[in-house]
């Protein structure tokens, strides 16, 4: 890696800070929650960048009483020397000028990440003031603020209170602080989130072996300690698949891995398997993740399939007259991590978070059929490699098996349903993009459901029982089962590796199950489903939840309907005196009307989205949820879920 030293000489410039005030989403994606978050990320990728390129070991992120944040390193410090083109110190030019900053300059091996690498500038630009103190030898201290100039009659933003100051008092310490306030006139909220700001600093600190993140959130009464969490993981990449892994059962002990540099691209990866049937795949470009995948992962798959063929042929595990192994035969059971940095990195998909770099993939591949190789050549690995091959084998086998459920599935698709008859009730309207399918917890919820819709755009489809927990299951079982096929074949886009999305008959698949605790084990049983088998309806975002109201308050002809506690109150408020409460114990309660004004209605019902913002989140969630370890699920219900609070729960899934 080529190594320069660094003065504020070369730092690139490009334009002024008012373009930020004037369109903050350009520059951070949103004024919501998510931007509020992308400007704390960009100072705190700064000092990843530092600790990145080994000149620091310790970072520490400080959320404040007043709402501001804080974020020190102890790596060399903000150039403080004048930088000749703009007559100001480097600290100066990084927090005042767009896109300033060493990313820039093609000498020096930086990859940076956010939307992306937008640079501190923007965080200046959009905080009411920012404070960064320089500690190289002495202390260098410089100040912004925004402020509405009266004479001008203009917003002024990240203006320097003065030039940088060096107070010339000694200090042993080195590195930055930069210490801002979100500016409360530009953000919905100002309130830093500490379950996001955590997380995503445990993934940093996984991504970033041996450095030390610490979580300082003083925002507690006056009499307790601010919460402190440190995050430092030695295992770097190893430890995160520990981490994933938790909860399952490892196939092999020690997970395995690779890293090495292959066309100006950094390659990282870490595998390890367990004995459950589904595939986990986490990676990341530039430390970003990217959840909707790309030609890294497409090259990952690739070089995994073809090395671990060629390990199997020569190790004698697979004989000459056997075909070779399938890729998803060898990805069952398994969880990766794969971690690159390049260049002139290009995102794309639904949420950007895609790497469209075509020549990321055949380096990667490469990379990967590399590592594995050297990997099985060393007699210690050798039982290892065994075990992954004889997995893949039985995964084959359980594939060729589950070809002829398979093929039932899809004769019912293609005659017209067959199986379905009695059970679907299909609507008329053509246009599958108008087209919701309402899948609903009982037989007589059903049938009233049915009376109650529109029918040219709603179809239902009743579950008599509860559906299988595909979670530990074989595909064959999951295929097995009635209700899981019933499902599949209505939804007509396949299921698993072959899901196609543009085949889908129904561009809204809503899960509509009692608001009591059956309910919400089949709606559990259901998002299990949907994750392992069609995850891509859950990223291109046609899968929700149905919200029926839990009561009913009403005074003669006058009727409310309250989907929580809280709503309770506020609509006997509106009834007023001499109200009656019915509470709804299920679906079944309600007459036809009642159902399509509150949960059917497009116009008045309630409907969750369900996402995946987190996918570690939920993968873990999922096998604590759904897997077969008790305890597990205990200890994660007894924490996290309310019964009665149905959107509680998906706040947790919408993860
Ligand atoms: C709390 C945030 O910003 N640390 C930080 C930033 C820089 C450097 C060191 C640095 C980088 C380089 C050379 C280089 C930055 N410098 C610049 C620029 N922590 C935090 N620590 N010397 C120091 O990239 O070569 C931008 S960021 F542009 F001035 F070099």
């Amino acid at each position: 890696m080529p190594k320069q030293e660094y003065s504020a000489e070369n730092i690139t410039i490009l334009e002024g800070l008012d373009a930020v005030r004037i369109r903050p989403g350009m520059y951070i994606g949103s004024t919501g929650v998510k931007g509020l978050h992308h400007i704390l990320w960009e100072i705190v990728d700064n000092a990843i960048d530092e600790a990145a390129n080994g000149h620091a070991n310790s970072i520490i992120v400080t959320l404040h009483k007043d709402g501001s944040a804080s974020v020190r390193d102890n790596g060399r410090g903000i150039p403080t020397d004048i930088n000749s083109k703009m007559g100001i110190s480097g600290v100066e030019v990084v927090f005042t000028q767009l896109h300033a900053g060493g990313k820039f300059n093609e000498n020096n091996y930086s990859f940076s990440g956010g939307l992306h690498g937008v640079g501190a500038s923007v965080t200046n630009a959009l905080s009411e003031w920012l404070k960064v103190e320089v500690y190289r030898d002495t202390i260098h201290k410089i100040s912004f603020h925004s402020y509405f100039d009266k004479e001008k009659e203009k917003f002024m933003c990240g203006i320097p209170e003065s030039h940088l100051i060096d107070t010339k008092e000694k200090t042993q310490e080195k590195g930055t602080l930069v210490h801002f306030k979100p500016d409360a006139a530009v953000f919905d909220s100002v309130l830093f989130n500490f379950e996001t700001v955590s997380k995503r600093l445990k993934e940093l600190a996984f991504l970033n072996k041996g450095l030390a993140i610490t979580l300082l959130d003083e925002r507690v009464p006056e009499d307790r300690q601010p919460i402190a969490i440190h995050y430092q993981f030695d295992g770097g990449l190893y430890d995160f698949a520990i981490y994933l892994n938790e909860g399952k059962t490892p196939l092999y002990k020690e997970p395995i891995g690779y890293k090495v540099e292959k066309d100006g691209i950094l390659i990282e990866f870490v595998l390890q398997h367990t004995d459950e049937f589904t595939e986990s795949t986490f990676s990341f470009v530039n430390n970003i993740p990217t959840p909707e995948g790309g030609y890294h992962e497409t090259g990952f798959k690739a070089g995994l399939t073809k090395a671990l063929n060629d390990i199997a042929r020569t190790s004698g595990l697979l004989k000459e007259k056997e075909s070779n192994l399938m890729g998803e035969d060898f990805r069952e059971g398994l969880t990766a991590i794969l971690t690159i940095k390049m260049k002139n990195v290009q995102f794309e998909g639904q949420t950007k978070t895609k790497l469209g770099n075509a020549e990321a993939r055949s380096p990667i591949e490469n990379a990967v059929i590399e590592g594995l190789q050297t990997l099985a050549q060393n007699q210690d690995f050798k039982i290892i490699f065994e075990q992954i091959i004889k997995k893949a084998q039985a995964a084959a086998k359980a594939r060729l098996a589950a070809k002829q459920a398979k093929d039932i599935a899809r004769a019912g698709k293609s005659i017209e349903n067959i199986t379905l008859v009695g059970k679907l009730w299909g609507c008329t309207g053509k246009r599958v993009e108008l087209n919701e399918l309402f899948i609903v917890e009982g037989n007589s919820a059903g049938g009233t459901a049915k009376k109650a819709r529109m029918r040219q755009t709603q179809a239902i489809l009743p579950l008599r029982g509860k559906p299988l927990n595909v979670e530990k299951k074989k595909i064959e079982q999951v295929l097995a089962n009635e209700e899981i096929r019933t499902i599949i074949s209505a939804l007509g886009a396949g299921y698993g590796s072959a899901f196609s999305i543009d085949d889908l008959k129904y561009h809204k698949v809503i899960i509509l199950a009692d608001a009591d605790q059956d309910g919400m084990h089949i709606r559990c049983i259901l998002l299990t489903f949907f994750y392992r088998y069609m995850r891509k309806l859950i990223t291109n975002g046609n899968l929700y939840i149905g919200l029926p109201p839990l009561y009913k308050v009403y005074k003669k002809d006058h009727i409310e309907y309250a989907y929580d506690d809280n709503e309770l109150q506020e609509k006997i408020e509106i009834v007023g005196r001499g109200y009656q409460i019915q509470r709804y114990k299920g679906l079944g309660e309600m007459s036809e009307e009642q159902l399509w004004e509150t949960t059917m209605d497009p116009k008045r019902r309630n409907l969750i989205q369900v996402c995946i913002e987190d996918a570690i989140g939920a993968e873990r969630m999922v096998t604590a949820l759904m897997g077969n370890r008790v305890e597990a699920r205990k200890e994660f219900l007894a924490e996290k879920a309310n019964f009665n609070k149905v959107d509680n729960f998906m706040n947790k899934i919408t993860i």
